[in-house]
């Protein structure tokens, strides 16, 4: 508890400042089934959207990166499998979007995290494989292979830039910005974070936590 506390602290500031257009932590979730695919709790209309081949796996794992539950993705070697938490509002139209989560994604996987912001393209596509981040196709840094990282992206409506932040097991520099991809489309009618587990010969998981999307409020 006295290591938690700092963590929990910061959480709650940074909420304290944000509107939330998806929040999900699978905390009432059953272990061992998929979770509920309208996340319990403020806000109303967010969803999680599955898909994949009748191989792939979308079910609530004991094995938790925070609290006691979290979402294990897994797709069967040369498969893919993809989960897709989408926020129902836009928030205010003139403050910075903040998408966050916490990951980990199984040694030898190929994971990716595309942010959507409605248009036709992803505004922001991170990729981890082999131990290596990049984001928009840029290298950004490295993750421990199995390993708990933590992403908090903000996208800002002013310039049509991010800036990205990793902590965790990861050796990522700070101060991380890029142009989004797709600026035509932000601020969005839509927001999504795709969490991706793409077809790779020995199949691939990803576990993932705490996937936010918010509207900041300054
Ligand atoms: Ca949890
Ligand atoms: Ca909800």
């Amino acid at each position: 508890m006295r290591t938690l506390f700092p963590v929990l602290a910061i959480g709650f500031g940074l909420l304290a400042g944000c509107s939330p257009l998806f929040n999900a932590d699978f905390e009432n979730d059953t272990a061992f089934q998929q979770p509920d695919l309208t996340p319990p709790g403020p806000p109303a209309g967010d969803e999680i959207v599955l898909d994949g081949e009748s191989s792939a796996v979308f079910e609530v794992t004991p094995n938790a990166l925070d609290g006691t539950r979290s979402l294990r993705i897994a797709a069967a070697p040369n498969t893919m499998a993809q989960a897709r938490m989408h926020a129902d509002g836009t928030g205010n139209p003139d403050r910075p979007i903040v998408v966050s989560f916490t990951g980990r994604l199984i040694a030898g996987s190929h994971g990716e995290v595309n942010i959507s912001t409605g248009g036709p393209f992803f505004a922001v596509q991170i990729t981890l494989e082999g131990g290596s981040i990049t984001a928009n196709g840029l290298p950004v840094g490295t993750y421990v292979e199995g390993g708990q990282h933590n992403m908090v992206l903000t996208m800002f409506p002013a310039t049509d830039t991010f800036s990205l932040v990793f902590t965790g097991q990861v050796i990522v520099g700070n101060g991380i910005t890029g142009p989004l991809k797709d600026p035509d489309a932000f601020p969005g009618n839509t927001y999504a974070m795709l969490f991706e587990v793409i077809p790779t010969q020995d199949g691939g998981t990803y576990i993932v936590d705490n996937p936010r999307i918010s509207s900041r409020n300054f």
